[in-house]
């Protein structure tokens, strides 16, 4: 035929120049294709298709030179150019050569592939093909379609309600690939299916193939991306971890299972299913939030078990919520089932708490794993209600885990969280937790999320609880790989498992596996789903149990037989009626078997009510003030801020004066325990400076980026890992991941603290079903801390309130029990009976004794202190070295020293307060010339409430009116938790008349006013109802004393102004360190200087010069001035990145920042560190992660690494052995890559060193 049409055009060109130009362009070519030696080329071209082709182009040609390619035009015009020129882009688009030529190419390659096996050589195409070029960018491009929208058109709904729709291609066959994958390749694949191509580099579904037919492509891609799997991973900036999860998945055969693999999971899936049905024909009505319809979720993590037990992880954490929840403690802990069963029989508790709800309690267990004969520690943390809260304080344990195993790299410990669909995309504290997955200070080293998606929230459809395709998105804001899974096919789940912890250990990263099933019954087994979901039941009626299916697929392969299935669950169901017949036999229960945090060796043999003494020696106190007042040596040329050479020298002044102000006392109170092996962690937004600038843990070099020093580090060559670290902007997940943290191991002082006490409320879920709580339910104990600033200062609603009220709401202490104050161990039972303490430190020393005891008491509990603002920087909040030392202790109240308390018969008012506001009543009190007249009494622990030292008090002043003092609105603050109590202490002495009457600001929802002449006036109401109005006497001495200051500082400034040049930031502020070294104010004292000076830099704009004019509002502290020239330029492009002073490099390669090994030299060193790697401008999915990212060893290490030495001696004995190799750090695998100044991210390096890139 093909000859025939050429003799036809051959003879053209007899007829005329029309036809003589077909003619010639048949002959032309002709003769290319036979100079390439290809004959086939000549049989294509010339075929009917072609020709007619090229009929219709001349012809349209005739009409209208133009409307033809360039090219064409030259061809028909016979202006052709002597050699071809390059080919432009347009020229290739607009080239086509008809598609029945890649038959030809077809028949060529298919020989050749034939006779040469799977790797034949490329074919010689003509350079020129550019239509062969585009079919294989387009072949390329179906490929990479595949990879990136593949899982749009995979088949993952075991109902059939959502997914696409199969379209017939031209071959007849039924695929999935619809327009949403392929997009404008979707009519090119019905082309012609035989084409052969060669396999890109960027796929691996030929295995060792190098060319496949279009069809087998197709075919290969469907079977992979748009099966049962669809996998969303293209999104993740990091070539290597791409190219990972590709060749996991397109391998061929990478996904095949063996017939005992196929068995395992039948069993595993007859187990699953047999206690569900076990439980549902034992107790039809009872909520169990069962698992039916997404069973195989227990098979997979059996799976993730498995797998991360045989790669060498010892203790597996499990965060979930209701849904499975008893079938995992059944089937993944192996908690013995009959345990589980007594839950269900309404048995009595022997010990004291509430308990919780069967499904939200926590198990411990530890066992064998049979299929790796290892051991292993499973712990399914408790949770409460409020869905995926759970999720950071399970991240926080196993951090703590991690801190407590020396295990670096999280290699021995692996969280897992089990998701709902509708709350994994619901809830905000997700995204939260997500957020901390890869801060160096919280990173889990990656966690494995399974999402339960039975594909509706309680009544709710998807479609109307999120806006999102899929209920994981939230999991790519981390670039996680998500496994999307169809239910029903349990092999597809299984490997979905494997490869998720084959994943996390390879990249230390988070993954999602979303596994599509539906809920079988209603929300809970009492529901009528078909109320809501009539459509979706009508289904789910029809649809045989996944075991089922699974049982016939193995049956019809093979695999097992119908006998075989039918013994596995009778064989299961035997076990189930065994541990019936023995929970029949309990008593009753004990909420202390369910617990989750056991710690061990904590409290055996242990005196819980021995409160040791919290005091430590003053050569103590002297060498931590030594330290955290003084710069990094010499020798490691560390360049400070001026600001902090001055905060150093004010703070040696401090020292050699032997008196404290908050931020020495704290880290009095730190340091002390680190040298008694107690790790010490802190936690919160701007926690290493401090939000009001006056902590500077952590120093940062001022011309080298990532270069900083934490003083509390380098205290004693054998003391434990300090940790310091800012966190995430987040309150919930911080505040959860701190949490637990606490509740890993009672040898460490964990704390978090508040920007401003006021933002706790977005943790208040945290605070509620945890912290308040959590010991009441779940008999687990929390030492951990929260520092809540708060005081009114004029700075506004936001900024005044820790709500203290909330948590003094919350206290189970009961108001109108006055306690047996005469028990010896009162102070410590009381302690220990409520359920978490509430305090409102006024001096530094009370702050230091307060952390302390935290670790002191033979038990744990939460402390929630309101710390303050002002304070920090006021001259009378400073504690005398003597309040530290052996002979000192905490002080629950610390009463009037003064005149007034030293002539108790002649004091009128006995006013209580507590807090900040003490120190405005001293200052009022002398302005009022009432020092004799009214006693003031601090409140320092709120809760439990000190009664025996209260009644006392009320005893000492018999004829005193009662007084209470608060800064805060009469519904806020302290008054309605210490009103009634008040009130029990009264009531205890019979011939009490007296009560106490409230002063303070009257109730308001909002908790402070934005106003400050409000805030003034409210402040002044106040005083006045306390002292009355200032005499006409007062005014008059205060007026001269005002007078005689501001003469006194203008000559003072004269002076120095004639002396010395403008005061520096570097040098001290006058006067500051000549602060009042006591701890209470001398009433005598003529005035008070108040605040002192900010640092310069953090001015308050208010001049202030000698004493406080009155009326005086200005006593705001200087929070608002955070001086941002304390922060080095962390900027990628500073010529100062990397800029690692050769000394500062001393210790770069030794330790991270907070937490790392004690240096083995005690002589000080600097700390460097690569900060937390920046993350590079999206580079795009193909982008490794760019330069200039801090390699493992010099990120700032989360938690500091454990002391080296043993515990044994120094602090309780329960001080977990730590191991010294959590300091080491691995050796760079390539030299020269270490070398380099510019370290590699961590993201990638960090991932298994050892395995090879792909
Ligand atoms: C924070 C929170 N809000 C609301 C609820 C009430 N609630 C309990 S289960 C549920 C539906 C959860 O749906 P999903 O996450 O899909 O899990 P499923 O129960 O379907 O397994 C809701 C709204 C809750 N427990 N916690």
């Amino acid at each position: 035929m093909n000859q025939c049409r050429l003799r036809s055009l051959v003879r053209m060109r007899r007829w005329g120049t029309d036809h003589h130009i077909l003619a010639r362009l048949a002959l032309r070519t002709i003769q290319t294709s036979s100079q390439l030696g290809g004959t086939q080329d000549l049989d294509s071209f010339a075929s009917g298709c072609s020709a007619s082709y090229i009929e219709g182009l001349y012809n349209k040609w005739k009409r209208n030179p133009r409307s033809v390619d360039e090219s064409w035009d030259e061809l028909f015009s016979g202006n052709e150019r002597p050699k071809r020129q390059p080919l432009q882009a347009t020229h290739s688009r607009k080239y086509r050569r008809p598609p029945v030529e890649r038959t030809a190419l077809k028949a060529r390659l298919g020989e050749r592939t034939a006779s040469g096996g799977g790797a034949s050589p490329a074919p010689s195409a003509p350079p020129s093909d550019w239509k062969n070029i585009d079919d294989h960018h387009t072949i390329q491009a179906i490929i990479r379609a595949y990879q990136m929208r593949g899982h749009l058109a995979a088949d993952l709904d075991p109902l059939g309600i959502v997914g696409p729709e199969k379209s017939t291609s031209i071959d007849g066959t039924q695929r999935y690939a619809a327009k949403q994958v392929l997009r404008q390749h979707y009519s090119y694949i019905f082309g012609d299916l035989n084409a052969m191509f060669k396999l890109p580099s960027s796929t691996m579904i030929g295995g060792n193939e190098q060319f496949l037919t279009l069809k087998e492509i197709l075919d290969r891609l469907e079977r992979i991306y748009c099966g049962h799997i669809g996998v969303e991973y293209m999104q993740i900036n990091s070539l290597t971890k791409t190219s990972w999860i590709r060749d996991r998945f397109e391998k061929p055969g990478g996904l095949d299972l063996t017939k005992e693999e196929k068995k395992l999971i039948l069993e595993r899936l007859t187990r699953t299913t047999g206690f569900e049905n076990f439980l549902a024909k034992k107790f039809s009505s009872e909520k169990r939030f069962g698992l039916e319809g997404c069973d195989i979720m227990i098979p997979t993590i059996k799976e993730v078990v498995d797998r991360a037990t045989k790669q060498g992880v010892e203790s597996i954490l499990i965060g979930m919520a209701h849904r499975g929840r008893l079938n995992v403690l059944a089937n993944v802990c192996r908690k013995p089932i009959a345990d589980i069963l007594s839950q269900f029989h309404g048995l009595k508790a022997t010990d004291s708490g509430s308990g919780d709800v069967k499904y939200h309690l926590g198990v411990f267990q530890e066992r064998l794993n049979r299929q790796t004969n290892r051991m292993v520690r499973i712990t399914v943390v408790a949770n409460p209600s409020h869905l995926e809260h759970v999720n950071p304080v399970l991240l926080g344990k196993a951090r703590a885990e991690m801190f407590q195993r020396g295990d670096t790299r999280g290699n021995k410990v692996l969280p897992i969280i089990i998701h709902g669909d509708a709350s994994f995309c619901g809830q905000g504290v997700v995204y939260e937790s997500m957020h901390l997955s890869d801060l160096p200070n919280y990173t889990t080293y990656g966690t494995i999320h399974i999402v339960s998606n039975n594909q509706v929230g309680f009544t709710t459809d998807p479609r109307f609880s999120r806006s999102s395709r899929y209920c994981t998105d939230v999991a790519k804001v981390v670039n996680s790989p998500i496994l999307h899974v169809n239910a029903d096919d349990p092999e597809a789940c299984i490997q979905c498992g494997r490869i998720a912890a084959d994943y996390r250990y390879n990249f230390k990263k988070d993954v999602v596996i979303d596994i599509v099933g539906y809920r079988r019954n209603g929300h809970n087994e009492a529901d009528e789903p078909m109320f809501t979901q009539p459509l979706m039941y009508q289904r789910i009626r029809k649809l045989k149990p996944c075991l089922q299916l699974y049982a016939d697929k193995l049956i019809k392969e093979g695999v097992i037989t119908d006998g075989d299935f039918k013994k596995m669950v009778s064989d299961y169901d035997k076990i189930c009626e065994e541990a019936w017949t023995e929970s029949k036999t309990v008593k009753s229960i004990k909420y202390s078997s369910w617990i989750d945090s056991p710690w061990p060796g904590f409290f055996e043999g242990r005196d819980r009510l021995k409160l040791c003494p919290t005091g430590v020696s003053t050569d103590t106190l002297k060498k931590i003030g030594k330290i955290f007042s003084s710069p990094p040596p010499p020798e490691h040329k560390f360049e400070m801020h001026k600001g902090i050479h001055r905060i150093l020298a004010l703070r040696k002044q401090m020292v050699q004066d032997k008196v404290a102000d908050w931020s020495l006392g704290e880290a009095f109170a730190f340091g002390s325990l680190l040298k008694e092996g107690i790790h010490v962690r802190l936690s919160g937004q701007d926690v290493e400076r401090g939000t009001f600038s006056h902590r500077h843990h952590v120093l940062h070099h001022q011309t080298c980026d990532k270069v900083f020093y934490i003083a509390l580090d380098h205290l004693y060559p054998d003391q434990a890992p300090y940790s310091v670290s800012n966190s995430s902007l987040s309150e919930c997940a911080v505040l959860g991941f701190e949490h637990g943290y606490s509740m890993a191991s009672p040898n460490a002082l964990v704390m978090w603290e508040g920007q401003f006490g006021d933002f706790c409320n977005t943790a208040q879920c945290i605070i509620d079903t945890f912290i308040a709580s959590g010991e009441t339910k779940w008999v687990r104990q929390s030492g951990v801390v929260l520092l809540l600033p708060h005081s009114m200062e004029g700075m506004g609603p936001e900024h005044s309130s820790g709500r203290m009220e909330r948590f003094l709401q919350m206290c189970d202490d009961d108001p109108d029990v006055y306690p047996d104050t005469c028990d010896a161990d009162f102070v410590a039972r009381q302690l220990m009976n409520v359920n978490w303490i509430v305090t409102n430190f006024s001096t530094p020393a009370n702050l230091f004794h307060g952390l302390r005891r935290q670790v002191k008491m033979g038990f744990r509990k939460p402390l929630i202190n309101f710390s303050p603002k002002s304070l920090l920087r006021h001259p009378l909040a400073r504690s005398p070295f003597k309040d530290f030392n052996e002979c000192s202790c905490f002080l629950r109240i610390i009463p009037d020293n003064g005149p007034a308390g030293k002539q108790p018969d002649c004091v009128k008012k006995l006013v209580f307060c507590s807090g900040k506001v003490y120190y405005d009543l001293v200052k009022e009190r002398d302005d009022h010339e009432q020092v004799e007249s009214v006693a003031l009494v601090r409140v320092e622990q709120l809760c439990p409430f000190p009664y025996d030292l209260i009644t006392q008090q009320l005893e000492l002043y018999p004829k005193a009116e009662l007084l209470w003092a608060q800064e805060e609105h009469k519904n806020n603050g302290a008054w309605s938790y210490v009103q009634p109590r008040f009130d029990t202490a009264l009531l205890k002495n019979e011939n009490e008349t007296r009560c106490v009457s409230y002063h303070g600001r009257p109730p308001s929802s909002s908790p402070a006013t934005g106003n400050k002449v409000q805030h003034y006036n409210e402040y002044k109401a106040i005083i006045n109802s306390i002292f009355g109005e200032l005499t006409p006497e007062n005014k008059k001495r205060l007026e001269e004393k005002i007078k005689e200051q501001q003469e006194k500082a203008k000559a003072e400034s004269a002076s120095a102004s004639k002396s010395s040049p403008p005061a520096k930031s570097g040098s001290p502020p006058p006067g500051a360190a000549s602060a009042s070294p006591t701890a209470g104010p001398s009433p005598r004292k003529p005035s008070i200087t108040y605040p002192s000076r900010p640092p310069k830099g953090e001015s308050s704009g208010k001049k202030r010069s000698g004493a406080a004019p009155l009326p005086d509002f200005t006593t705001t502290p200087p929070i608002a001035r955070i001086p941002p020239t304390i922060q080095p330029s962390r900027s990628p492009s500073s010529p100062a990145h990397d800029g690692v002073t050769p000394s500062a490099r001393l210790e770069s390669s030794g330790r991270g920042r907070a937490g790392s090994a004690p240096p083995s030299d005690p002589a000080l060193k600097v700390t460097v560190a690569r900060s937390p790697s920046r993350k590079p401008a999206s580079p795009g999915h193909d982008g490794v992660t760019s330069a200039g990212e801090g390699s493992l060893g010099t990120k700032r290490s989360g938690s500091a690494p454990p002391p080296t030495r043993s515990p044994a001696g120094r602090g309780p004995s329960q001080i977990p052995s730590f191991k010294p190799e959590f300091v080491k750090r691995k050796p760079a695998r390539d030299p020269a890559a270490s070398k380099s100044k510019t370290q590699k991210c961590p993201r990638e390096t960090d991932c298994d060193p050892t395995k090879p890139e792909p």
